[in-house]
This record gives structure tokens, sequence and C-alpha cells, in this order.
């Protein structure tokens, strides 16, 4: 309670951990080091300071979290030891009768180590198996006390310590980070009246409506079982055949078809809670609310073309992503939106609010932000905590409660009951990444692997041995379910069904495609082609084109004709009468709906050099794009240094073997006669060139390597004869104004009016 009254985290094994800020909450004695400096003078907690409550939260580093220490390993000028400690003297060699002997089997040494060895995986996640986490923390801006109670929402200014995992959904553990697929963005936040987890995903809608077609989605998504194949692609005949089956699931399929399927980057999508939930305040009244994450650096996609070519050359594209970004400081961050709606509001909507392929357009109603989440530390071990931190939708705190939506119904059972033979017993709470902040007192006991020894001997309640502890919180404290009446039509006989909103399938189908770009439009037709070009049963193709025409016969046009068919009959609609819906076009559906700042922050340009290059435009260059936040990298035929024309060395940071061009968001040709014959001889120069024109990128030519984009057939214009805004010639306007046009350039959209695919 002392610890509580002071603002500090009560569970003394786990203080300040995650980010918390060290300056509010260092208990006494414990030193805490001086932020690191950064470039230009900042701190790592200026860094990290609120523009709206201007506050400063502390690096994520931090090495005052001296209790966890029991379970932190460093083994810097340690001896090697048994796992009971004993020293191991000989590290390389088995016990054997003799040098050419057999090996013995008392060498408990070699049986420990390969015993230990063979137990070392876990079974993955069933779903979600691939993902890639971050430390951080949450700030809040205002008290939100007027609809919850839920602590971390009520101070202006308040931190409270978060752990973060993103994922794919469909491919293994070891798969590609660029599927197209679905992404996880599971947050646990560590609040002072305990965990709470919003296990969302970057669609704000989901494939089915009721959780026992979970097991039977993730069957027809995931490898085939008789070949085990395709991994991490949704583009194979047992998905479509239930896709095409489950008309509710054509607004997700508009989503997954959308670019939103191939993020950018971890830090640039959006998070979305997904159901319904409540947020309940003091009074106990409670509102509806829809969760939301909105990343401060926009959201921004790739081209499927990049995504297939970037994994093969990393697979971890968006897990190194994630970490450079952190490990440099520059932490991702974004803005926790609410939707907050009455029960009333609720009851008049075109759409079942209970539905999870419904979303609540924000211009009906508009979305409220509260907070923000920067991730600033890396975990420092993955299988300690991103492989066995364990997301659930039941763990909401005091101020919350669910919806009656019954996807989230099967998923508060699912987690801990797949985390169960996932984590191996029931007591997986207690490691350190799932421990929350709040003490832990109950009279749960036992188990496998239980780490806590309760001291005592009464393990029941009521007592009257242990004074009665742990005594029951009461309504004031406690958790309490909302209190609200089953309306007749909710309590009416058990049923099997669903209630007459959640058959319209096509109206928000509808509203996603035409509320996106004519860019935008152009890609979900391309990935409906491309999807279904895969699928080896004409009947299936055929029917998810039936689907697609009550959704868009435009659309559907599009696609039947990129499969070579003609377009099919619609299929039957399950609602008789059409509904109307209250908005029809929702611009913030868009991803262009949110560019971010237009800044070049953490994007990578490639500057290609050779011998001969010219120095001091590069130098020029480099240094403008550093001062925009931007990651230059010098690429080379090969490693070491070249001699630029004026004879300074340029140390090259990657070469184009290693580093393709689709790596990079943009690109630079250096000035140079040499320099320019150098690359053009270089086989790899041509190919780096074409991705880039192709993915719409940036490309600055410098002088004398303008005749480089011609080799790689590149044209100057674009396909309807005007300039092309993402190609500048340093021969056409100059050095010293090519570059501001270029760092525009790169912080602005791809220059999709080149794309002929
Ligand atoms: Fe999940 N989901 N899910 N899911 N889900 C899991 O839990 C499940 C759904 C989501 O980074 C599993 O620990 C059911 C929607 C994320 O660790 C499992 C249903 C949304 C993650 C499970 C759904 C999600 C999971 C697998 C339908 C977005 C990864 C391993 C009723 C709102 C969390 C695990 C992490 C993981 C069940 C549908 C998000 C099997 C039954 C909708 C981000 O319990």
């Amino acid at each position: 309670t002392q610890a509580l009254a002071a603002g500090m985290p009560a569970n003394t094994n786990k203080p300040l951990e995650h980010g918390i800020d060290n300056a509010k909450a260092a208990p006494q004695g414990l030193t805490v080091e001086p932020p690191s400096a950064l470039p230009g003078g900042s701190t790592l907690s200026e860094h990290n300071a609120s523009a709206k409550t201007g506050g400063v939260a502390a690096p994520g580093i931090n090495p005052a979290s001296a209790p966890l220490d029991r379970v932190r390993v460093d083994s810097a000028g340690q001896r090697l030891t048994t796992n009971q400690g004993v020293p191991v003297a000989d590290n390389q060699n088995s016990l054997k009768a003799g040098v050419r002997g057999p090996v013995l089997l008392e060498d408990f040494i070699l049986r420990e180590k390969i015993t230990h060895f063979d137990h070392e995986r876990i079974p993955e996640r069933i779903v979600h198996a691939r993902g890639s986490g971050a430390h951080g923390f949450f700030e809040c801006y205002e008290p939100l006390t007027k609809y919850t109670k839920a602590d971390l929402f009520n101070e202006a200014g308040k931190i409270t310590p978060v752990f973060v995992r993103f994922s794919t959904v469909a491919g293994e553990r070891g798969s590609k980070d660029t599927a197209r697929d679905v992404r996880g963005f599971a947050v646990k936040f560590y609040t002072q009246e305990g965990n709470w987890d919003l296990v969302g995903n970057n669609m704000p809608v989901f494939f089915i409506q009721d959780a026992i077609k979970f097991p039977d989605l993730i069957h027809a998504v995931k490898p085939e079982p008789h070949h085990g194949m395709p991994q991490a692609a949704s583009a194979h005949d047992t998905f479509w055949d239930f896709a095409s089956l489950m008309p509710e699931s054509t607004h997700m399929l508009m989503w997954q078809m959308s670019d939103r399927a191939i993020p950018r980057s971890y830090r640039m999508m959006q998070g979305f809670g997904v159901h319904t939930f409540r947020l309940v305040n003091e009074a106990g009244e409670s509102v509806f609310v829809k969760f939301h994450w909105q990343p401060k650096l926009g959201t921004h996609s790739m081209v499927w073309d990049e995504a297939v070519k970037i994994s093969g050359a990393d697979p971890d594209f968006h897990r190194r992503d994630l970490w450079e970004a952190i490990d440099s400081g520059e932490y991702p961050e974004w803005e926790l939106g609410l939707q907050i709606f009455t029960e009333a509001q609720a009851e008049a909507f075109s759409f079942d609010v209970l539905d999870a392929t419904k979303l609540i357009p924000e211009e009906l109603v508009p979305v409220q932000i509260v907070g923000r989440m920067v991730l600033n530390r890396n975990p420092d071990n993955f299988f300690a905590e991103t492989e066995q931190v364990a997301f659930c939708t039941a763990h909401i705190v005091p101020g919350m409660d669910f919806s009656n939506d019954p996807l989230l119904a099967g998923r508060i059972h699912s987690y801990v009951d797949t985390q169960i033979s996932r984590l191996g017993g029931p007591n997986f709470h207690e490691l350190p990444i799932n421990a929350p902040i709040a003490p832990v007192h109950n009279n749960q006991r036992d188990g496998m692997h239980r780490q806590a020894i309760p001291r005592g001997r009464v393990a029941y309640e009521p007592n009257s041995l242990a004074g009665g502890c742990p005594f029951q919180a009461g309504a004031a404290q406690g958790f309490q379910s909302v209190a609200r009446r089953m309306d007749a039509k909710e309590a009416s006989d058990k049923v099997r069904g669903k209630p007459e909103k959640f058959a319209d399938h096509y109206t928000q189908a509808a509203l996603f495609y035409e509320s996106q770009t004519p860019a935008e439009q152009a890609h979900i037709a391309a990935a409906f082609r491309f999807e279904l070009s895969k699928v080896t049963v004409p009947a299936v193709r055929e029917r998810v084109v039936a689907t697609l025409v009550n959704a868009s016969p435009a659309l559907a046009a599009q696609v039947a004709e990129g499969l070579g068919i003609e377009v099919p009959a619609a299929l039957p609609l399950a609602l008789e009468t059409p509904v109307s819906p209250e908005v029809k076009s929702s611009p913030a559906l868009s991803l262009t709906a949110r560019p971010g700042d237009g800044g070049i922050r953490t994007r990578k340009v490639a500057i290609l050099v050779a011998h001969g290059a010219e120095g001091t435009s590069i130098a020029a260059l480099q240094a403008a794009l550093l001062e925009g936040g931007a990651v230059p990298r010098l690429v080379g035929s090969r490693l070491g240094s070249f001699s630029a024309e004026g004879g300074e060395l340029l140390e090259v940071d990657a070469t184009m073997e290693n580093s393709p061009g689709f790596l990079f968001d943009a690109l630079v040709l250096p000035d140079g006669v040499a320099a320019a014959e150098a690359l053009a001889r270089d086989g790899h120069t041509a190919e780096f060139l074409k991705d880039q024109y192709r993915h719409g990128k940036t490309i600055l030519a410098m002088g004398a390597s303008q005749g480089l984009l011609g080799d790689a057939g590149i044209p100057l214009t674009l396909p309807d004869g005007s300039a092309d805004p993402g190609l500048i010639l340093t021969d056409a306007v100059g050095v010293a104004s090519a570059v501001p046009s270029f760092i525009a350039a790169v912080g602005g959209p791809r220059h999709s009016a080149r794309e002929t695919d």
C-alpha cells in the first residue's frame, strides 16, 4: 500500500521494469544512470518528451531495476559452470575411456548440456508465430475519469510501462516478415491495478463473426496439411476455398488484399483493438469503445514486387527495422485513439457493433486521442521476452469490460488455454515478462515450474487462520463486471444463431474499396489477381469473383479480366433488404490519410559509389540527409573504400550484392565519369536501378550518372509524358536545388504514377 501510495510499482520483484519513469519512481538508494547523450545535444529523456503533457519519460534501459537481477545473467568475467553451479574444467572434450575409446555414461557434464539443448525449443504459437517485441511506455494526455476508472487513464502525464509484440499470422516462427498477411499488434500494459492486454491487429475488422469458425479459418490459411506448403501465404487453394464459402470474410479480404497487408515497417502501421469493448467509470456507468493506434511516422506500405524480393534478401526486414530504429534512439511512437459511443447510438447504427467484420467509420464516431505509446528499449533476450510473452484478451483491469461480441468471447477462452500448452503449465504468469507490476496474492498453488514460494499453511478463503487474508477487494476497488440486464433479444431461448445485421456482408467491403485512392484500388485488384492465379481450382476462383460482384462490380470485372474469365453472376445475398449505410465514403480508410509529417527520419538512402565518384556533392548530400534524420549508406560493388575524384576516400557501408536496391527507400547515383563507367560495368547496377524505379522510389541522378538510367531502361518521363517528380537530375537543376527536392520527394508518397505492372 505504501508503495502504491508513493506512486511506486508494488511488486518488488519488478519495479521500474520496461521504461517506467525513473525520475518519478526510482526507489531510494538505487542509483539511476544519467541518460546518454544523443547527437545534437539532446538526451534520450528529452527525445521522449511529450508535446502534449510536457512530461519526460525515462530511457527504457533501466539499471535501477535491481530485484530482477535475480533472473538476469551476465557472464562477463565469470567461469563456466553446470546448471548446478559446478565449475567446468574442459568444455571441448567428452569423458572417454582413452582418447580413442568410447564416451562414458558417467559424463554428467556432457549429458546435462545435451539434454538441456534437446529441450531448448517450445511449441510455436499456433497463429502469430513470427513476431518481434519491444519495451516502452504509455503516457496519458488527459484524465479520462469521466469514462473509466482504469488507473492508466486517470492522470495527465501518467506513465505506464508496456511490452509490445508485432507479428504476422500465418507463417511459422522462422518465416519471412514481408508476407502478405494481417499483422498482430499486441500491447501489454503493466498498470498499477494489474496487466491489461490490448491484443489487436493492424486491420480493424476480421474474417469471421464467431469464434467457432476460427480453427476452420486457420486450418484453411496455414500450409496445406498433406505437403506443408505454402509457407506464410494465403495464395493457395484451401484458403480461397474457405473464403469463397464465407461471404462474411469479404470486408476483411479487401483489407488483406490492400497495401495494409504489406507494411513498410511495424513503425508505420495502425493498430486496432477490433472488437467493441466497454469503459466503466467509478459510478459503474459504461460506454462502448473501440481502440485505435495511430503511428507518428504515418502509414506506409510496400509494393508487392518489393515485398517478394525483400523476403529473399532479408526475411527479417521488419524485425531488423524495429530493432535498428530503437537501437539508434529513433523511438517509434503511436497515439492511442478511442471511439467512444453509447449503447443507444450503437442500437441505431446500420451495422451491429458486436460484429467483428464491421468497423465504425471515423466520420460517424470520431477518434479521440488520449495518449501516446513510445517504444524505447529492445529486449535483452528474444526467447525470454518476445517468445515467452503471453498476451490474453481476458486480461482487463477495473474500469474496462467486454462486449457480447461472439468472436471476443472465444478469444477470452483461447489465449490462456493455448499458453498452458505452449509455455508448459499454468504458471507462465510468473515469467518475468508476464509478471504484473501490481502485487499478486491469491490461493492458487503449485503446478509445473512454480516460482513463488507462498508462505504459511493457509491456501483457502474464507479463513480465520491467516486473518482472512488475502481478502476480497470489494466493489469499490476490485474488478466488477458491468451489471447490465440482458434485454429480451439477448436473453431469449438458447440459440445457435446470429442477429439480422450480421447478414450484411458487402456494404462495408464496398465502403472500404470506394474509400481508396485509384492507386490503392489498383493494388487491391492486382492482389486478388495474384492470389487467385495461384488457386488451381477454377470453381474457387469464380466463386471469389462472384462474391466480389456484390461489393464492387468494377473490381470484380478487373479481377475477372486478370484471370481470363467472364464475370460470373453475383453470389446470392443473405439479406434481402438493402442496408443504407450512414457513411458512403470514408477517406480515413485510405493509407494516404495519414502520410506522417513528410519528414525522412529513419528512411534508408543508398548512395552508389565507385572510384572517381564526385566527393563534394556526396558529402553535401550525406550531411543534408543526416540532418533530416535519414540513414544514408554508401553502396559499392565491394566492401572497403573507393577514391573519389578529388582523392578523398569513400568508405563503403554495404555492397550491391549484400544489400540490393529494394532494401532502400531511395537511391542516389554519383557524379563522376569514371564512377559512372565503373557502375555501368557491374551487372548489379541496372537491377538496383530498375527495382528502385519500379517500386516507385525517389532517384537522384547526379551529373555523369544520368546515362545509367538509360542503360537500365528507365524512362525520363511518366507513361503519360509528364515529368516524373521522383526522378531528379542535377543536370537539369543543379546540385544545390536538387538536394532539397530529393529530400522532399523521399518524405512524400511513392511515385505510383510510374506503375505499369
Ligand atoms: Fe488471436 N490468437 N485469436 N486474434 N491473436 C492468438 O494466442 C484467437 C484474433 C492476435 O504476439 C493465440 O498466445 C481466436 C483477432 C494477436 O503473442 C490464440 C480468435 C485478433 C496474437 C489466438 C482470434 C487477434 C494472437 C495464438 C477468434 C485481433 C499474437 C498464440 C475468436 C483483434 C499475440 C497465443 C502475441 C494470438 C486465438 C482472433 C490478435 C490461439 C480463438 C480478431 C495479435 O490463442
